[in-house]
């Protein structure tokens, strides 16, 4: 059993919505328990002219390799109308592994620690918010990483 984490985002088609969608399914996964989920946070997307991005990240327990889960996480993607038009354009979700134990993963599918995770608020204020005493696997406390990575911009919603 290795704890992963997840970061949702969506910034169409009702994207608050959308991410209870998500973390719904994410409770069905197979041999896998959804631990826990930071409250959503909505901020300016990082591509000019895009509307803004709900975001949440969840804590999950599982025992899939980390390509199941990828799979897996793909099929929610696509059950819920999420269309690759472009890289980085809008949609509908977006479900990144952040995290998966204390693993680096370097395969042409996955990247694991997810690229920029460290320098994005919207996946680092809600991840703390579940995991304050996290360290990512090059041993730097998410603590640090918090401190260099401003709040501003994002506004945390109330559940
Ligand atoms: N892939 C590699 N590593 C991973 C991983 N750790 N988790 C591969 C998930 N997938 C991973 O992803 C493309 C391919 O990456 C997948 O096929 C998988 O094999 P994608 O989701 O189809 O493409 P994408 O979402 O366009 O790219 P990416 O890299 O996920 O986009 P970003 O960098 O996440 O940017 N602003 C705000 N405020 N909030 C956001 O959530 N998101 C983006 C998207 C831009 N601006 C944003 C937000
Ligand atoms: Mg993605």
């Amino acid at each position: 059993m290795e704890r992963a984490y997840i970061g949702l985002g969506s910034n169409l088609a009702e994207p608050a919505e959308q991410l209870r969608q998500a973390l719904a399914r994410l409770q069905q996964l197979p041999r896998t328990c959804l631990a826990a989920v930071s409250s959503f946070y909505v901020s300016d997307s990082l591509l000019p002219g895009q509307p803004r991005y709900s975001n949440a990240v969840a804590a999950l327990d599982t025992e899939l390799q980390p390509l199941q889960l990828l799979d897996a996480l793909q099929a929610i993607e696509l059950d819920q109308g999420r269309e690759r038009v472009e890289r980085w354009g809008p949609r509908t979700l977006d479900l990144d592994i952040l995290l998966f134990g204390q693993r680096l993963i370097d395969e042409p599918r996955l990247h694991v620690p997810h690229y920029q995770m460290h320098l994005r608020a919207f996946v680092l204020y809600p991840l703390a918010e579940i995991a304050a005493d996290l360290e990512l696997p090059d041993g730097r406390p998410l603590g640090e990483l918090l401190a260099a990575c401003p709040f501003e911009g994002l506004e945390r919603l109330t559940p």
